[in-house]
């Protein structure tokens, strides 16, 4: 059960004084980081209907209840621990799982949980202004339900850094509230968290890819053999998967939004007349939010990678199912870019765990973009969506400087540049986006033109509920 002290926490936080203390102070910081870098113009006076864990077994953790943003109950809660748990992967293959940071693997473990904590406020920061814009009240409850969670990775994260890295974790989780999104001298760690998101067709690509990330390092990390880190993330990917279904079916039900207005114009794709969002403009995010996300998994061929692994602080995600954990003598058939070619090669697997990672990323998001098409073929229209090839608009990896088009096809510097507004939002598109955006939808049951609404409510409550109550 999840104690409801000033900080709730199932690890028994008040057993541990200095701890308690520390985190203590940290908590106004991060309250007042909150104020001044979370959902604006929505602290003061409104109540939202949001889910908070009063326990981390499944009947508990999907309690709902009105809260003013707040007075959220951000706690530090952990997934039950595993009896006997063993390392699973790498050269230590077999043993006991660490419940302390072994000195020898205190950078890169900082690392790794830093990196990880810092997109957490990060993702607030860059969709702190959506509030203004949204498409109905049952969407602004979500967002809000999204940003409190991840102010809860945050504290995950932040728990982890106090109670095993010292001096050094608490420097840290400093740092995470000192940077911010977006911020020319003091910018996230990587670049996604840097991208402003500034409409919904945004933040629902957001959710749907780069949450999706999160959920593909999250099931990496929740293999590490540093116990405390498996069982926090464990716990943190029950509130991920909610946010990937705010992403996938937001985009479902502006497509489903489309679809319908194209009938309407008479099977035109030209839907911007009626206030929709044209496929053309839809394909044109998912190439953004897919690439932008897909160098998320970081460089294909990665020394990193690979110590991350033979060391197991970060294992691969479902690592059961695979029969070689040890991967010493495993080879990954990569293309790789030899001058203008591609050239196959084979390079050792635990040096391409990364691309390994981004294997397993790419599948769940295709299964997800399947789903949406269904809607065209439910409507018996031709059109589709697709995700374009991973060599495409590339900023981190080895075809982060030559130039791609969606379909994997090579192309010169200045035929990006010219036609690269076919492939990417321009500055026409957002500003089209933001033109049906200006006025937000704040009347229950509402929805604004370009998106459907859901089929049905929060928590079983109806579509029209007040989801989001403004104090008198
Ligand atoms: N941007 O050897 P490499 C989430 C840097 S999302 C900028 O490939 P590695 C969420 C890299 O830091 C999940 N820089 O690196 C979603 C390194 O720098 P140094 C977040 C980048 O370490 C939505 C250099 O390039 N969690 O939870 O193998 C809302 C060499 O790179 C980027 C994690 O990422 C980039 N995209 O792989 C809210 C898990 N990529 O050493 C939340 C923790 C690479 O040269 N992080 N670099 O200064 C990791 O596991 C790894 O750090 C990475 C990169 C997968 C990110």
């Amino acid at each position: 059960m999840i104690s409801s002290e000033k900080i709730p926490n199932n690890v028994g936080l008040s057993s541990n004084k200095r701890l308690q203390r520390a985190l203590e102070h940290w908590q106004p910081q991060y309250i007042q980081w909150w104020k001044d870098m979370g959902p604006q113009g929505f602290q003061d006076y409104h109540q939202v209907y949001v889910r908070t864990a009063v326990s981390v077994d499944p009947s508990g953790w999907a309690h709902f209840e009105y809260v003013k943003l707040p007075e959220y109950r951000w706690g530090i809660f952990l997934a039950d621990p595993v009896q006997d748990r063993r390392i699973g992967f790498g050269d230590f293959f077999g043993q006991p799982v660490w419940q302390e940071v072994p000195g020898e693997f205190r950078n890169q473990l900082r690392r790794l949980i830093v990196t990880q904590g810092d997109t957490e406020p990060a993702s607030v920061e860059q969709q702190r202004w959506l509030g203004q814009r949204c498409p109905s009240m049952y969407d602004l409850r979500n967002l809000f339900q999204v940003n409190v969670e991840e102010g809860r990775h945050l504290w995950a994260m932040v728990y982890l850094l106090h109670s095993y890295f010292g001096r050094d974790g608490r420097d840290e989780a400093e740092e995470l509230l000192a940077r911010q999104s977006g911020n020319r001298d003091k910018p996230r760690i990587l670049d996604a968290f840097n991208e402003p998101i500034e409409n919904w067709l945004d933040f629902f690509m957001f959710t749907m890819f780069t949450d999706r990330d999160g959920k593909s390092q999250l099931l990496s990390l929740s293999e590490s053999s540093l116990d405390p880190l498996s069982r926090t993330t464990r716990f943190m990917l029950t509130e991920e998967a909610h946010h990937m279904f705010v992403g996938e079916t937001g985009i479902a039900r502006i497509i489903e939004r489309t679809c319908q207005l194209m009938k309407e114009t008479g099977f035109s794709e030209d839907v911007r007349r009626l206030g929709g969002i044209d496929i053309p403009t839809i394909q044109k995010f998912i190439n953004l939010w897919f690439s932008l996300s897909l160098d998320l998994h970081g460089n294909e061929i990665s020394t990193n990678a690979a110590s991350y692994f033979g060391n197991g602080l970060k294992g691969r995600a479902q690592e059961e199912k695979f029969t070689d954990h040890h991967v010493g003598e495993a080879y990954y058939e990569l293309d790789v870019p030899n001058g203008p070619a591609l050239e196959r090669q084979h390079i050792p697997m635990r040096s391409a765990m990364n691309e390994v990672l981004r294997d397993w990323y790419v599948g769940d998001c295709e299964a997800g973009v399947v789903r949406w098409n269904k809607i065209f073929e439910r409507h018996g229209m031709s059109q589709r969506l697709r995700l374009p090839d991973r060599k495409f608009n590339r900023g981190i990896g080895m075809f982060s400087s030559l130039q791609f088009e969606p379909s994997g096809a090579p192309i010169s510097a200045s035929e990006w540049e010219r036609r690269r507004g076919e492939w990417l939002p321009s500055s026409a598109d957002r500003e089209y986006l933001l033109s049906i955006m200006a006025t937000p939808v704040y009347e229950p049951g509402k929805f604004a033109n370009y998106i459907a609404p859901p089929l049905r409510g929060v928590n079983r409550m109806p579509v029209n509920f007040e989801y989001v109550r403004t104090e008198a």
